[in-house]
C-alpha cells in the first residue's frame, strides 16, 4: 500500500503532494513502482496534528480520487469522518482507512450498506496528545482485545469478515519499545481472522533507532516492513514503493523456492 499524503504537514512528506496535480503524479508514481494499493489522505494523524476541517479535508482527497478513478489499482481514503467516508465511496473508493477503528458515531453505518474494504486500527488517545505518555499493562493483550472488538462491532453492523483488516497502528499512542513488542508479537494478531496492516513506514521509532530524520529512514522502513511481512502482515502501508517491493522480491523467492 503506497501512501499519498494530500497534506501540508504529513510528518515525512508534508507540503511535497499536498496540490492536487502533485498528488495525482505522486499515486501514478507510485502504481509504477509497484504499489497494489494507493492510500490517499487528507488529515495529518502524526503526533501533535491539529484537526482538519471536514470541508478542507474534502476538498484535498475528493478531487485526486476522482482522477484516480481509472487507476489499475484500488484507492483507499484515509479518513476518520463518516462523510467523507461516503463521499469517497460514492466517488469510487475501494477502501477505508480509519485510524479510530469506525469509532466515531455514523461511521459503521456509513460501510455497512457498501461493499468496500476497511482497515481498523489501534489508537491510544488523539493524535494532539497520543505521545504525551503512552501507557499500557500488556500493550500486545490490549491491542489484540480493542482490535477484536472493533472487527465484532463491523461484523454486527453488517460488514463480512473478509473485507476487515486490522492494523496494531504503531507509533499512535506507543512507545518504542511498546511498537517493538507489537512488531514481535504481530503473528498473534492472525487469530483475530483478518488481514492484517502494519504501518511503519518513515514513523519516529525508525529515527530513535538510527538517528536519521524521516526523509533519511528508507533503508530503515524497509527493515521494518520485511519483519512485519515475516511476522504475518499482508499489507504493508509505505512511502518507498520500489525499495520495499524489492525487498520482498527477495523475501518471496527465498519463501518459495527452498
Ligand atoms: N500511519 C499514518 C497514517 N495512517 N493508517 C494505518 N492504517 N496505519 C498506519 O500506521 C498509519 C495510517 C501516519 O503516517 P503518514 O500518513 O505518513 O503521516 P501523517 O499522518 O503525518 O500524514
Amino acid at each position: 500500500m503506497g501512501v499519498v499524503n494530500v497534506t501540508p504537514d504529513s510528518f515525512s512528506d508534508g507540503g511535497l503532494h499536498a496540490d492536487t496535480r502533485a498528488a495525482i503524479a505522486h499515486a501514478l508514481r507510485l502504481v509504477e513502482e509497484g504499489a497494489d494499493i494507493v492510500d490517499l489522505g487528507g488529515e495529518s494523524t502524526r503526533p501533535g496534528a491539529a484537526a482538519v476541517a471536514l470541508e478542507e479535508e474534502r476538498r484535498r482527497v475528493l478531487p485526486v480520487l476522482e482522477a484516480l478513478a481509472g487507476a489499475t489499482v484500488p484507492v483507499s481514503v484515509d479518513t476518520r469522518k463518516p462523510e467523507l467516508m461516503r463521499e469517497a465511496i460514492a466517488a469510487g473508493a475501494s477502501m477505508v482507512n480509519d485510524v479510530t477503528a469506525l469509532s466515531s458515531p455514523r461511521a459503521l453505518q456509513a460501510l455497512a450498506g457498501t461493499s468496500v474494504g476497511v482497515c481498523l486500527m489501534h489508537m491510544q488517545g488523539e493524535p494532539g496528545t497520543m505521545q504525551a505518555n503512552p501507557s499500557y499493562g500488556d500493550v500486545v493483550r490490549e491491542v489484540r482485545n480493542y482490535l477484536a472488538a472493533r472487527v465484532a462491532a463491523a461484523q454486527a453492523a453488517g460488514i463480512a469478515r473478509e473485507r476487515i483488516v486490522a492494523d496494531p497502528g504503531f507509533g499512535f499512542g506507543k512507545t518504542l519499545e511498546h511498537n517493538l513488542e507489537l512488531l514481535r508479537a504481530l503473528g498473534e494478531f492472525r487469530s483475530l481472522g483478518v488481514a492484517l496492516l502494519a504501518g511503519l513506514s518513515r514513523k519516529a521509532m525508525l529515527g530513535r533507532l538510527t538517528g536519521r530524520e524521516p526523509r533519511d529512514r528508507v533503508h530503515a522502513s524497509v527493515a521494518a516492513a520485511l519483519v512485519a511481512v515475516q511476522n504475518g502482515a499482508h499489507i504493508v502501508r509505505v512511502h518507498d514503493v520500489a525499495a520495499t517491493r524489492d525487498a520482498l522480491a527477495v523475501w518471496n523467492a527465498v519463501r518459495i523456492n527452498p
